[in-house]
């Protein structure tokens, strides 16, 4: 169970970060409100919030879940993948250290916490264009220490690894149709969304609910049928800037 979360509120140039998607301009007043109703949301998941202030020349530091990596033990200060984003790291240990020891990815290792996939005391790291090898073995080494594993999973489909896989509950993963047959998730059972609704796998677990993405009926409809307890949320604006649920805040 989790009891306390940190989010960052968006910048008003967020429109400026980094997006692949060709959904248009992002709109500052709507996100706001989608971003309030997020907080709330795990708020009402029984977890207490802290907001960070936003983060201005940063226009992507308010998807704070790239940024590290909590842990009931510890938590990892990161060193993003993207140049554009190195620096939104440091100014997000000070509001851990007040409930984790820290510890630090090092150059020439870089990691975005999008990529690590917790479930229990097992870590999925994946390696994409913004974790390399060396950041994934620098995480696994400081894992280990707290007895955890892990395993390293490339992810050759989708900006991070939880932008397709993401663990939902009784042993369950809800995986894109790329991620199905991976050798490195066998042993879960898997549901698996449709082609056209993949950005639905970004659906965060919290306190046994799920938080999925509104406007995604066939993943809703397959969790419902599996008997999950399901918020839905409006994150168009945070889909047009490539970020979604997980993304938006560190759990812990
Ligand atoms: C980026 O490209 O870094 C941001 N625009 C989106 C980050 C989304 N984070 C995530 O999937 N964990």
């Amino acid at each position: 169970m989790f009891t306390h979360a940190v989010t960052r509120k968006p910048e008003p140039n967020f429109g400026q970060g980094i997006t692949t998607s060709n959904l248009g301009p992002p709109d500052y007043d709507l996100m706001l409100r989608q971003h309030a109703a997020y907080v709330r949301a795990l708020q009402a998941a029984g977890l207490a919030v802290d907001e960070l202030a936003a983060l201005s020349g940063y226009p992507d530091a308010h998807f704070v879940e790239d940024v590290a990596v909590a842990t009931p033990d510890v938590a990892v200060i990161t060193r993003p993948g993207a140049p554009a984003r190195q620096g939104e790291e440091e100014t997000l240990a000070p509001a851990l250290a007040q409930y984790r020891p820290i510890a630090r990815i090092e150059a020439p290792g870089t990691l975005d916490g999008g990529d690590v996939l917790m479930v229990g005391t097992h870590f999925f790291i994946g390696l994409s264009e913004r974790t390399n090898r060396a950041g994934a073995e620098q995480l696994g080494r400081i894992l280990e220490k707290y007895g955890n594993t892990w395993t390293a999973v490339p992810v050759a489909a989708g900006l991070h690894f939880k932008s397709s896989v993401n663990y939902v509950g009784r042993n369950t993963l809800l995986v894109t149709a790329d991620f199905a047959d991976r050798a490195e998730l066998a042993g879960y059972e898997k549901i698996v969304v449709d082609p056209e609704e993949s950005y639905a796998a970004n659906t965060l677990w919290v306190n046994g609910r799920l938080i999925m993405p509104q406007g995604y009926p066939q993943t809703k409809q397959k969790l419902a049928a599996w008997g999950a307890d399901i918020i839905e949320l409006d994150v168009s604006e945070a889909c047009k800037m490539d970020g979604g649920l997980t993304c938006m805040s560190l759990r812990f």
